[in-house]
């Protein structure tokens, strides 16, 4: 068999997360316009990626001065509609500490008003003996209740009379039966509320994680400034000033705002194989393709397609 030279084309483009991207993943631009988050977040949608997201110093570094305006949006906020008017499928809406997700049922008891993120710890849950939801600050310290899965799959609820923050009192329940109190139904929430004391709160399992970004990056880079996020149950949607500091504001508020343009890259990269394998035989030519993928995946790259040419080395020496 005659000895044959693979000339691999490879082709890598989109994201490439990690050490093999040395350029940044995003390049910002100042919009000296003055619109409301929505309205800014649809300009930036529509005229570069979305609004800016940031996720480290490095980015922030980046940015040039803000030239003329105090205040300029950027793609952080905590969408109201993922958590206020509905239980939410949303990174900052309600779930539940059993299972780390969002209600399967939707189901929801909360009291008038509520939830309302009235300051920046409300992000726990506590029942009255009323059986109504209040979101609250996690660190207060509050009897609560923990519950336990029978083998019938019924969850029975246990009163803890011992005041604990919500973190805490997660911790005991994880330790000595299933986890904070889950209520995903009616009836179940009628239980809780018969073991209520007449004039007290009990931490339930519901928890949320306030903010997140418009272009869905997870990225938990969070710059606030002083006193912020000072919120008042109004402000949803966040500015940075001049230092490049965060500050809540109102969603209706006109701003001058900052969009990202997420760069994609493309690279082409050749080389050389030489091989006794007959090259040209699908099954050695798919296991090849194979390894290789597995190797540019080890090494971080994403959303790439490797191709090749054979040529035999008799034309490649002509
Ligand atoms: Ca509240
Ligand atoms: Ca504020």
């Amino acid at each position: 068999m005659n000895q044959q030279i693979a000339w691999i084309t490879l082709i890598l483009h989109g994201f490439c997360l990690g050490s093999c991207l040395q350029v940044p993943l995003r390049k910002y631009y100042y919009v000296n316009q003055f619109m409301t988050w929505p309205k800014a977040q649809q300009f930036c949608r529509e005229h570069y990626t979305d609004l800016a997201t940031f996720e480290s110093m490095d980015d922030i570094n980046r940015l040039k001065p803000n030239i003329s305006y105090s205040w300029a949006w950027i793609g952080l906020w905590d969408d109201p509609n993922a958590w206020k008017t509905a239980m939410g499928n949303e990174p900052n809406s309600w779930r539940w500490s059993a299972t780390g997700e969002t209600s399967k049922t939707g189901y929801q008891s909360w009291g008038t008003g509520e939830p309302n993120f009235k300051n920046p710890g409300e992000t726990c849950t506590f029942m009255a003996n009323d059986g109504y939801w209040y979101d609250s600050n996690c660190e207060s310290g509050v009897k609560f209740i923990c519950y336990n899965v029978t083998e019938n799959n019924v969850k029975q609820y246990v009163l803890i009379s011992t005041l604990a923050t919500w973190s805490s009192a997660q911790s005991y329940c994880r330790s000595h039966h299933t986890d904070l109190a889950m209520i995903e139904n009616k009836a179940e929430n009628s239980e809780v509320k018969q073991l209520i004391p007449t004039g007290f709160f009990v931490w339930i399992g519901l928890y949320r994680v306030p903010w997140s970004w418009s272009d869905k990056s997870p990225s938990l880079f969070r710059r606030w400034g002083p006193s912020e996020p000072d919120n008042g149950g109004i402000q949803h949607c966040v500015c940075k000033n001049t230092a490049h500091l965060f500050g809540d504001e109102r969603c209706d508020d006109v701003k001058v705002f900052i969009c990202e343009q997420v760069v994609k890259t493309s690279t082409t990269v050749k080389m050389t194989m030489t091989s006794d394998v007959d090259l040209t035989d699908p099954a050695v030519n798919a296991q090849v393709l194979q390894q290789l993928g597995a190797l540019l995946t080890n090494q971080g790259w994403t959303d790439f397609k490797v191709q090749w040419k054979i040529v035999s080395k008799k034309n490649k020496e002509n």
